[in-house]
């Protein structure tokens, strides 16, 4: 057994993936992968707590393990797999379900604002999705979870209620640490720098797609939202550039001090433009990899197989310490097919 610490982190289908994802998660997904043990999930099961096609869904599950291959992880080393097909994800989830408190989940803000936006059509899974969410975590007993800021409450959450069960019972789940980057872990609209980029925006050029064009992101930058004072400079009062100047440290490493001062005299258009040619670059490679990996669905398919696999495994035993501490009697007998 491999003595490297377990990383676990997810991604939704919900849609084809943002620059937001990419510089907040997956980046960070590829620099992990050599030091710890990984599964990376895609978590279609999240992606159904709203409204969504079956095509799209599968469309898009597969678009994300395409991605996360394209961005430089590698099946040999990271366990790639698909949340829907390890079931012991969803038993793990009704266990916890019945240690988690209905105030504790009322105050998830990922909860207040998906509500908001669907009115009329809010689900017991769109409420619940913390603790499948936790569940995907201590199932893998995760030392480390790789997320983006707007995540930071479900990391509180999923340790509660480790805490809470390694109390009530005895140790039974590692108790994880968020891994959130100090540069780019909420990279922000282009149409409105207060709010963060969301794939699930309706305003196409609020967002820039891993599958964008070239000239989709040229355009996109062009338009994105500034202010009237006509200078490079970060501070609080000028969010949009603010968020720009994230991006091109977050892909060049550069300090942003000295990003500023080669932008000095010079106006938004030739920074705009740079930014946009930057993550040309930095895109293309993974657009062209997603696309012929999509191409290829029998690798795919190879891959997600071997991955659910290997997650399994772990996560039988998580399951079966979990089922066994709360009073189930084991299973001893295999069910007739
Ligand atoms: P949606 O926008 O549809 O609600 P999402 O992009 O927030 O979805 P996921 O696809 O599950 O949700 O997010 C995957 C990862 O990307 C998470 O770790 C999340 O924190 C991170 N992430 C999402 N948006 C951003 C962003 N704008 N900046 C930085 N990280 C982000
Ligand atoms: N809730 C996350 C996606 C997600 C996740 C996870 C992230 C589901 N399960 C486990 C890390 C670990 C989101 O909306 N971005």
């Amino acid at each position: 057994m491999s003595d490297k610490k377990i990383i676990f982190s997810g991604i939704q289908p919900s849609g084809s993936l943002t620059l937001g994802n990419y510089l907040g998660a997956l980046k960070n997904f590829v620099n992990l992968q050599e030091e710890y043990n990984c599964y990376y999930c895609v978590v279609d099961m999240h992606a159904i707590t709203v409204p969504k096609e079956p095509k799209e869904l599968r469309k898009n599950t597969l678009q994300v393990l395409a991605n996360y291959i394209a961005v430089g992880l590698d099946p040999d080393k990271s366990t790639l797999f698909i949340q829907s097909h390890v079931p012991a994800h969803a038993e793990l989830a009704w266990i916890l379900n019945c240690f988690t408190y209905f105030g504790e989940l009322g105050r998830m803000t990922q909860f207040k604002d998906k509500s908001k936006k669907n009115e009329g059509n809010i689900t017991v899974g769109l409420f619940d999705y913390p603790v499948l969410m936790v569940a995907d975590i201590l199932l893998y007993q995760a030392d480390l979870v790789p997320v983006g800021e707007d995540q930071r409450q479900h990391l509180e959450i999923t340790r509660d209620i480790a805490q809470r069960f390694n109390n009530r019972f005895s140790p039974t789940f590692t108790v994880p640490e968020p891994y959130i980057p100090k540069v780019g872990a909420k990279i922000m609209s282009l149409q409105d720098p207060t709010i963060k980029m969301s794939k699930s925006d309706t305003n196409e050029n609020s967002f820039i797609l891993l599958s964008d064009s070239p000239d989709d992101i040229r355009r996109k930058f062009k338009r994105a939202v500034t202010d009237s004072l006509g200078v490079v400079a970060i501070n609080e009062e000028q969010l949009g550039i603010k968020n720009l100047l994230g991006i091109y440290t977050k892909i060049t490493g550069e300090k942003i001090e000295d990003i500023v001062s080669r932008y000095e005299g010079k106006g938004y258009a030739e920074f705009k433009s740079d930014v946009a040619d930057l993550v040309i670059e930095e895109l293309k490679p993974i657009r062209e990899k997603s696309e012929y990996l999509l191409k290829n669905k029998d690798y795919l398919e190879e891959i997600y197989a071997k991955g659910a696999q290997k997650a399994e495994n772990a996560a039988r035993k998580t399951l079966r310490k979990v089922q066994k501490k709360v009073g189930f009697i084991p299973k001893t007998f295999k069910i007739q097919q």
